[in-house]
């Protein structure tokens, strides 16, 4: 069986909501951040620098899968293995599609999450003390060129490939995910709240939260 190495409460999320989204059954082996506090190091054995997961991912960065002894790292690129592997509506269907997805994938990892990841960070996830919100300010700035392609993009049919909701939805949606406490930029850009909303209100992806939600924080 597909075998996920990281959490909930991790970038694992991308790969676990296509999966379920795919039926693609998987066991979570988990792995906790080393640099992580609090009850999910008390619950779990394994971290990113356990020798034991180094030999699976040498970066030391979860997720990664083993997938009948492939191995492969990197979120988002997993999820373009797998929508393909797997077929179906939500991967390509040509090589027209595959180089689409791939764009927005690649676009979503150097104009969006660098950014995203800083305002989640000081806006929400670091405790009040640590937060710089000059940081966050400069983040949302940055992100405003990016969130206006992307609502242009979705304007004629609600989604980024063919009209449909592909892998591709859910990588960037991933990446838009950690701007979300800054909402002046889903204001800003309509096509985009209203995407985000609709890819979050799907059965896999709640299923997904629900579950992180009940994972030792
Ligand atoms: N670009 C990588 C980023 C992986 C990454 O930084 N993961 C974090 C958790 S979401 C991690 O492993 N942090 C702990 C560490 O680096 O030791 C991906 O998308 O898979």
């Amino acid at each position: 069986m597909l075998k996920i190495y990281g959490l909930y409460r991790s970038r694992a999320t991308r790969n676990i909501w296509l999966c379920d989204e795919l039926g693609v059954p998987f066991e979570l082996v988990p792995v906790v951040q080393a640099d992580r506090a609090g009850a999910a190091k008390a619950a779990f054995p394994l971290t990113t620098r356990s020798p034991e997961f180094l030999k699976i991912n040498p970066n030391g960065h979860i997720p990664s899968i083993d997938d009948d002894g492939l191995i492969l790292h990197e979120s988002l690129g997993i999820n373009l293995y797998l929508a393909k592997k797997h077929g179906g509506t939500l991967g390509p269907a040509n090589i027209a599609e595959d180089g689409l997805m791939s764009t927005w994938t690649a676009w979503a990892l150097t104009e969006v999450e660098p950014r995203s990841i800083l305002v989640l960070y000081h806006r929400v996830a670091k405790p009040v003390e640590q937060r710089d919100p000059k940081i966050a300010d400069a983040a949302v700035e940055a992100l405003k060129a990016p969130f206006a392609v992307l609502d242009k993009a979705l304007a004629d049919t609600g989604y980024l490939v063919d009209g449909r909701f592909t892998v591709a939805d859910i990588n960037i949606a991933e990446c838009v995910r950690y701007a979300m406490a800054a909402p002046e930029l889903f204001e800003a850009n309509p096509n985009v709240k209203a995407w985000l909303a609709k890819v979050q209100s799907r059965p896999a992806f709640k299923a997904m939260m629900a579950k992180r939600d009940l994972e030792p924080g």
